[in-house]
């Protein structure tokens, strides 16, 4: 980071997600009838109490778990909590049945309406921006394998540092975030440099937890996707490098064998990648 006096917070960027959040997607959800809410209410609260009657869970446990998730509260840290622990369960019983290419979570970070882009293009980045350099190429189709010119592709990431712009001080605002159009064979090449794995605040409850379950705060690097064009299902996914570290061990589970890319060296000291979506008909 350029300057050392800001430093990536877990309050800070917990607050960032918390607030991307209820700017975002409150209100986005389905109104739930009574009978759905008495049945996942009950049953949750009923899971509980067979852990506790299982463990024999004392005051002080219980006391601890009280205080934990108060501060899971203060620090704004539930998006990252729920997406970390929680979200690739809903998105595999969201999409279990979905035809084309795999999603994977969403996870805290996406900001909506980022800069927009030619199909063959280079996301916002710093002058000598660190990293190796990466061409990410490929092309989106419907599911019978016909190009889908206009698609777009929103992409997001971490830098070199394993730093979202956004949710991290001291990073330009759209840096490595950007909304690319496919041509008119639906190809698209990206230029942006390789993420660095990313390791989820250690300062903050998440973190608290981890440490204090003997866990570890890593995710593979990965570049995110939201793949949209009109008559079909957008598709939010992540892909990851064949070969990098906690490919085997995400602390999010997002990782699927389908999403992992085979990076190739290129001849001026960078990377290429190559990916194709197949995006479903809506329903
Ligand atoms: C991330 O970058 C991420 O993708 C997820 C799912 C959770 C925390 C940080
Ligand atoms: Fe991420």
């Amino acid at each position: 980071m350029s300057d050392t006096s800001l430093k990536a917070t877990a309050a800070a960027s917990g607050a960032s997600a918390t607030e991307r959040f209820l700017t975002d997607k409150i209100g986005t959800s389905a109104p739930t009838d009574t009978a759905r809410v008495d049945i996942l209410a009950t049953e949750i609260i009923t899971a509980l109490h067979d852990v506790i009657r299982r463990h024999q869970v004392t005051y002080q446990e219980y006391d601890a778990l009280k205080s934990w998730l108060i501060s899971v509260g203060q620090d704004g840290e539930w998006p990252l909590f729920l997406d970390v622990w929680v979200e690739h369960v809903v998105e595999e019983v969201a999409h279990s049945t979905r035809e084309g290419s795999k999603g994977t979570i969403e996870g805290p970070y996406y900001v909506p309406a980022a800069p927009e882009l030619p199909s063959v293009a280079t996301l916002p980045m710093r002058a000598g921006e660190p990293g190796t350099p990466l061409c990410f190429t490929g092309q989106v189709t419907d599911v019978s394998g016909e190009p889908l010119p206009a698609a777009v592709l929103e992409m997001w990431q971490a830098d070199d540092e394993g730093l979202y712009s956004q949710f991290a001080p001291g990073v330009p605002e759209w840096n490595l975030r950007g909304s690319v159009t496919t041509d008119d064979e639906g190809r698209f090449a990206v230029t942006t440099v390789q993420p660095a794995p990313y390791q989820i605040p250690t300062d903050g409850s998440c973190g608290r937890l981890i440490a204090a379950a003997g866990w570890h705060a890593w995710r593979p690097a990965h570049l995110h996707l939201k793949v949209s064009a009109p008559g079909h299902e957008s598709l939010t996914t992540q892909l990851y490098f064949r070969g990098g570290e906690h490919i085997g061990d995400d602390v999010a589970s997002a990782v699927k064998a389908e999403l992992v890319l085979e990076p190739k060296p290129t001849a001026d000291g960078g990377t290429e990648a190559g990916y194709d979506f197949a995006l479903a008909p809506s329903a």
